[in-house]
């Protein structure tokens, strides 16, 4: 099958003034294209919980374009991360969009891919674990469902922000486990393990009885400007130049 994978995550849009929002509109429509396959790996946007209007209304112009890639025959594959979920309601009529709240494993041209947003991974940050138990869980859904957007997108926001505060970076210690998970995974067979969150660059290849696995992270695409893609006949991922993003983009705060 032609295409390509392109894969992005992390971006953290805090609203349609966001110059990286417009700079995703024109990378949805610059670079996608007929047969290829759109994988976002969680946190596109820093706040966006639920169905809720106040979300929907905000980001309208890239539901539309997420919505209107089926035309142009182009699959979509969100992979929720801990500060977007629950996005289930709003693709619902779109067969071309398909989400997951955990991991994706995917198959393409005989190769193995494992990708999830990592925010499980480090069990030991406290501020993760918590941000995502109170917003994941059974009762917290109901409370999503029945709270009013506004409500969401406030105390969201402040939640958003308080996991800001608590791990500014990625420590050393978390790129270690990242890369550790990326390991395992590969040791059981998969040949790619595709995560973020960490919002540390990563492109690394292990070698485990033979078998060579490439793990890679887009990082923080705000600060690093990159992206991910694999062509067909390609051995490897490619971390790209998003060359779009020239303009600074609003001082750099490394996010969780
Ligand atoms: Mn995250």
């Amino acid at each position: 099958m032609a295409g390509k994978l392109v894969i992005l995550s992390d971006l953290h849009v805090w609203g349609p003034e966001d110059p990286l929002y417009r700079a995703l509109l024109r990378f949805i429509d610059g670079k996608l294209g007929e047969g290829d396959k759109f994988f976002i790996v969680g946190d596109l946007f820093d706040l966006f919980i639920g169905n809720k209007s106040v979300f929907t209304d905000r980001y309208y112009e890239l539901i539309s374009r997420l919505r209107e890639l089926g035309s142009r025959g182009v699959e979509v594959f969100y992979i929720e991360g801990n500060h977007d979920f629950h996005l289930e309601n709003i693709f619902d009529d779109c067969a071309h969009v398909r989400l997951y709240a955990d991991t994706l494993h995917y198959e393409w041209n005989g190769r193995k891919f494992h990708f999830c947003h990592g925010d499980k991974i480090n069990w030991r940050d406290v501020g993760y674990q918590t941000f995502r138990f109170l917003t994941r869980n059974l009762v917290s859904q109901c409370i999503i469902e029945a709270a009013p957007g506004a409500l969401i997108d406030r105390v969201g926001s402040m939640m958003s922000k308080a996991s800001r505060g608590y791990n500014p970076e990625a420590s050393e210690k978390v790129v270690h486990l990242f890369r550790n998970y990326a390991c395992e995974q590969i040791s059981s067979g998969y040949d790619f393990v595709i995560m973020g969150h960490s919002h540390h660059l990563d492109d690394m290849r292990f070698r485990v009885d033979g078998h060579e696995g490439q793990y890679v992270n887009v990082g923080y695409p705000r600060k690093h400007r990159k992206y991910l893609e694999l062509r067909e006949g390609e051995t490897f991922f490619q971390l790209k130049s998003w060359e779009d993003l020239v303009t600074p983009l609003r001082p750099v705060k490394t996010v969780g």
